[in-house]
């Protein structure tokens, strides 16, 4: 009966084993994930627009054939986690729906500009550095299709923050215009960046309850962190100035101490009032207006072959 079931569900979780897409298991378990994994496919779907607005200006072939690779990891991303969100019994056709109609979220960072060619490198190394740092953890999800899917997605991941890192080094040993359109495109990505990880702890509804069923293995405070931690040692190499005055290291913690993200800022973006949200959900909306045929005719050439 229900007890039993929910029993065998929390000893499952508990010890690390897998949930897979025939288990029972509770409502609110599988409406938390559709929303996270759905969010997540549609911040990858989005995601190609900012840096792919580039790929027919980038400064040379070498670097128009890595920015295209990257954007199409992206797509394949995408792709991949919207197939797991179906094992939960949604369709990818109401799910694209529900993100141009904007009633599903993706992810804050994707509303901001890119004007510049350092705005490329700035979010392969702080936008993927973040989300590596996210999605690593997320290998160990109790859901196990969406735990798979991260295993590959962090190992692209890992080449596109490489790449990243790889032509901002590039542009600093360059010209002082190169260096400054780098400390530019830093200080426009630093907030953002850490605004990825979520509102704070005692702001997240969402936290405690997916803890627990060990969809989520760190807090949005934790991963921040973390990420802080790492990406410090990162600029000095680069020499970069992250624009926080606040940021120093912090002996007895082991940690750095870093300034509060303005969470209005946040809010508002996640809310639609970011800079491109407009513009990026209208871009998706007429890509998926003009590709109707190309699903029409595989329709139609799939009832043909039955
Ligand atoms: N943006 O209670 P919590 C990438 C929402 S990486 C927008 O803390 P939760 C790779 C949240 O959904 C980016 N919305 O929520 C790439 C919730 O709303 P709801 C994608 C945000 O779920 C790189 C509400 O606020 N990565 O794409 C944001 O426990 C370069 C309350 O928040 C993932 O999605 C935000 N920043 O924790 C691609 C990772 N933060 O639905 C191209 C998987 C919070 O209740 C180029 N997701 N919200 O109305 C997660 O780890 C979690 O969902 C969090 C949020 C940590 C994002």
């Amino acid at each position: 009966d229900d007890q039993e079931l929910l029993e065998h569900f929390e000893r499952t979780v508990q010890r690390d084993q897998r949930i897979e897409p025939r288990d029972w298991m509770p409502d609110g378990y599988r409406k938390t994930l559709i929303r996270q994994i759905a969010q997540h496919a549609h911040s990858e779907i989005i995601g190609m627009q900012p840096e792919g607005a580039w790929i027919t200006r980038a400064p040379s072939l070498r670097r128009k054939a890595i920015l295209l690779a990257k954007v199409q990891d992206e797509a394949g991303h995408g792709l991949y986690l919207y197939a797991a969100t179906e094992t939960l019994g949604v369709d990818r056709a109401e799910l694209t729906e529900n993100l141009i109609e904007g009633r599903q979220k993706y992810s804050s960072i994707f509303n901001y500009p890119t004007p510049s060619f350092a705005d490329v490198g700035v979010i392969g190394w702080l936008v993927d550095g973040a989300a590596i740092c996210n999605q690593v953890p997320l290998c160990r999800t109790s859901y196990g299709p969406y735990a798979r899917a991260m295993i590959r997605v962090c190992k692209e991941e890992s080449f596109h923050q490489r790449q990243g890192y790889e032509l901002l080094m590039t542009m600093m040993r360059g010209s002082s215009e190169q260096r400054d359109m780098v400390q530019d495109a830093v200080n426009r990505w630093w907030w953002p960046s850490l605004m990825m990880f979520g509102p704070p702890d005692g702001d997240s509804p969402n936290t405690a309850r997916s803890m627990a069923w060990r969809i989520k293995r760190h807090t949005n405070d934790e991963l921040r962190q973390k990420f802080v931690d790492m990406t410090v040692p990162q600029a000095e190499k680069l020499g970069v100035t992250l624009p926080d005055p606040e940021l120093r290291w912090n002996a007895e913690r082991e940690h750095y101490d870093f300034g509060e993200p303005d969470w209005a800022e946040l809010k508002r973006v996640i809310s639609g009032g970011g800079e491109c949200n407009a513009e990026r959900v209208e871009h998706r909306r007429r890509a998926h207006e003009d590709g109707a045929w190309v699903r029409e005719a595989a329709v139609a050439h799939a009832a043909r072959r039955s």
